[in-house]
């Protein structure tokens, strides 16, 4: 997980160790850090943001060692990263019932696995959670929720295909009401992001729904491809968090820093592999820790 990003500021930290007596040097080492970064997804405003910081510490001479260095850069990583406020998912269902989420995201992300992973959460904690196909477009939609349902003894709601998926969320949440769930968490269509109907349906379900969290799945292994996703539903309906799946088989590293910066909202959760508990919470200092050297 995330390897070649900490690869890269491994090899920028030894390299740069060795010339910090020239300024110059080590300017242009970093500018050459600026390409390594968006390289390994790091999105080019994250990339210029982070190496404009560490030159404006190493013009005020305040980067005189190779643990200087490490210092910099986690301190300018973590405060990327911390200027967005967590939400946690689990606390908040105590507030209100029907706890209700919204999922987005494009088709084949992980949206679906990623519902199913966290209704178990939940299940785990002692709260009722019900999951809800409220994509109503794509064959197959409605049995692959009921699948990991069943896979995982959840219940789950759906409608009829072609039905108006704000209908059926709608009436999910009725139900809900009516039998004492906890939780609703709902899966919607994932068409390509580009896709303006989609928008529109989104929207639709938005309003009809009022969800308390509106959560968007994005792919690791997409790249810079998740941050322009995020943004584009960040601008397009508004999102609360974001959820990284398929991290265990991403190296690059740099799609979690790019979208918190990007968009400011925050991860909350990295899916971490195919089975129904693979999946933690996002940890701004377990990050940092993977992507840099050991400070010694
Ligand atoms: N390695 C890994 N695979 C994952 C993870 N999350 C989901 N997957 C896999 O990704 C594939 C797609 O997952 P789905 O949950 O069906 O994705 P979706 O976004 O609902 O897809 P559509 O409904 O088809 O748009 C499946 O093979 C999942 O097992 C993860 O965290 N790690
Ligand atoms: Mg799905």
């Amino acid at each position: 997980m995330f390897s070649k990003l900490r690869k890269a500021l491994s090899a920028f930290i030894e390299h740069a160790s060795r010339i910090l007596f020239s300024k110059k040097e080590l300017e242009e080492l970093i500018e050459e850090l600026k390409y390594t970064l968006i390289e390994n997804d790091v999105a080019y405003e994250v990339a210029e943001k982070l190496t404009e910081d560490l030159l404006l510490l190493v013009e005020e001479n305040r980067v005189r060692s190779r643990k200087d260095l490490i210092n910099a850069l986690r301190e300018i990583i973590i405060s990327m990263l911390k200027h967005v406020e967590g939400i946690d998912i689990i606390k908040e269902v105590n507030k209100h019932k029907p706890y209700k989420i919204v999922f987005l995201g494009v088709n084949g992300v992980g949206k679906t696995t990623t519902i199913a992973k966290i209704a178990v959460l939940y299940r785990d904690r002692g709260y009722k959670p019900l999951m809800v196909a409220a994509d109503t477009f794509r064959a197959g939609a409605q049995e692959q929720l009921r699948y990991h349902g069943s896979k995982v003894g959840i219940p789950v709601f759906a409608g009829k295909y072609g039905s108006d998926p704000a209908a059926v969320a709608f009436d999910a949440i009725v139900y809900a009401e009516k039998r004492g769930y906890d939780v609703v968490l709902i899966d919607t269509a994932g068409r390509m992001h580009t896709d303006m109907d989609l928008v529109a349906e989104l929207k639709k379900i938005v309003r009809v729904v009022k969800p308390h969290r509106k959560i968007l799945v994005v792919d690791a292994l997409t790249g810079n491809d998740a941050v322009e996703q995020a943004r584009f539903f960040n601008d397009a309906v508004g999102i609360d968090a974001v959820i990284v799946a398929k991290a265990d088989a991403y190296e690059q590293g740099g799609v979690p820093l790019s979208i918190v910066y990007t968009i400011n909202k925050p991860i909350i959760l990295l899916g971490i592999g195919q089975g129904y508990k693979d999946i933690k919470p996002f940890n701004i200092q377990e990050y940092v820790d993977k992507i840099l050297p050991v400070n010694a």
